[in-house]
């Protein structure tokens, strides 16, 4: 592969070169606020220097001191500074914004941080250990969590990190502008082998991505491995057609809101389907019986992220 440096050559690369357009932003702020501060800061600093300097004990000067006040020098360090350092909130805000909402066509990747390592899975079924294979030119929307404590996947060059949390999905997103390779850490303290928390992002032209998919070892996509394990657990006994249980049907499900029971409802996201599955005592659903198993310490989750793969795809019947 060519482009990045390979990262063997600078084990430590304090500022990698930004390799996405939302990475190029995230560094202009870092030097517009890098300048600003200074600015604001420096001649503070020159000025107590100098006075320090001039009314030194024992220095011949005038002491005596103007009684003065100009209300529009007092005004203006108060304000001007107030409004540049709103505009860097306002600036911030904006990214953070662009951040939190990855685009609708996003390919989506699942990641679970374990101590101490990480696991990926494509939506075509193909599993990486600490490595992660991603195209150019995609967005590509990353669902993560974690099976023990809480660790955080960071992608320096992208300028991107979210922390990986026990019992609830977070996302990141990011757009690969070059091919290369790129480094992936684990940037949470998570115990012992905390600093071999890492491993590296290859990013691929689309046709050396569909490559290295095909040949990366899938025999059946995410979704594909949940239907079967929606047999294998059972749920179809219960929330198959056929089913003699009152269970609800799950198709369209996804996104949808649920009415709960004792009034309310929630958005049936991944999180909450997640929950549905280990926890089925919580939200009860209005109008059920509730009679589902925990599957909580039976499903691992690399499978629950299948089965949700799965329930996404359910289409309403009508
Ligand atoms: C013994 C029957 C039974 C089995 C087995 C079962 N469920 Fe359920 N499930 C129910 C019932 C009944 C409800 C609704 C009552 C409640 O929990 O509020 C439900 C609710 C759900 C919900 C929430 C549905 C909604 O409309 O919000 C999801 C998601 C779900 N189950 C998934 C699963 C999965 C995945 C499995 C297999 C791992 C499974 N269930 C196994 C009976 C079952
Ligand atoms: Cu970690």
């Amino acid at each position: 592969m060519s482009g990045a440096p390979s990262p063997a050559v600078y084990p430590l690369l304090l500022w990698p070169q930004a390799a996405s357009q939302a990475a190029v932003h995230v560094d202009w702020l870092i030097f517009a606020f890098t300048a600003v501060t200074l600015l604001l800061t420096v001649p503070i600093f020159l000025a107590i220097t100098y006075f320090a300097l001039m009314y030194r004990s024992g220095r011949q000067v005038d002491r005596g001191h103007t009684s003065d006040r100009n209300v529009k020098i007092e005004l203006s360090w108060m304000l001007i500074p107030f409004f540049l350092t709103l505009a860097f909130f306002a600036w911030g805000a904006q990214i953070f914004d662009v951040e939190k909402h990855a685009p609708a066509n996003a390919l989506e990747i699942q990641a679970i941080g374990r101590q101490w390592m990480w696991k990926f899975q494509h939506p075509g079924g193909q599993a990486e250990i600490n490595d992660l294979h991603v195209p150019t030119g995609q967005p590509v929307l990353i669902n993560m969590i974690s099976q023990d404590v809480i660790h955080s996947l960071y992608l320096p060059a992208f300028r991107v990190q979210m922390e990986t949390l026990p019992g609830r999905y977070t996302q990141l997103w990011f757009k690969a502008e070059r091919p290369g390779q790129y480094r992936l850490y684990c940037s949470e303290y998570c115990g012992t082998d905390h600093s071999v928390m890492d491993g590296l992002l290859y990013v691929m032209s689309p046709s050396d991505y569909a490559r290295w998919l095909s040949q990366a070892g899938s025999s059946q996509s995410l979704a594909a491995l949940g239907k079967r394990l929606f047999s294998n657990y059972g749920c179809s006994g219960c929330h198959g057609a056929g089913a003699t249980i009152r269970a609800p049907d799950l198709a369209g499900l996804y996104n949808r809101p649920v009415p709960i029971d004792g009034g309310g409802s929630v958005i049936a996201d991944d999180t909450y389907i997640r929950d549905k599955i280990l926890n089925p005592d919580n939200n009860l659903i209005a109008g059920y019986k509730q009679v589902m198993p925990s599957f909580k310490g039976v499903i691992p989750e690399d499978e629950l992220m299948q089965l949700i793969a799965y329930i996404k795809t359910m289409e309403t019947s009508s």
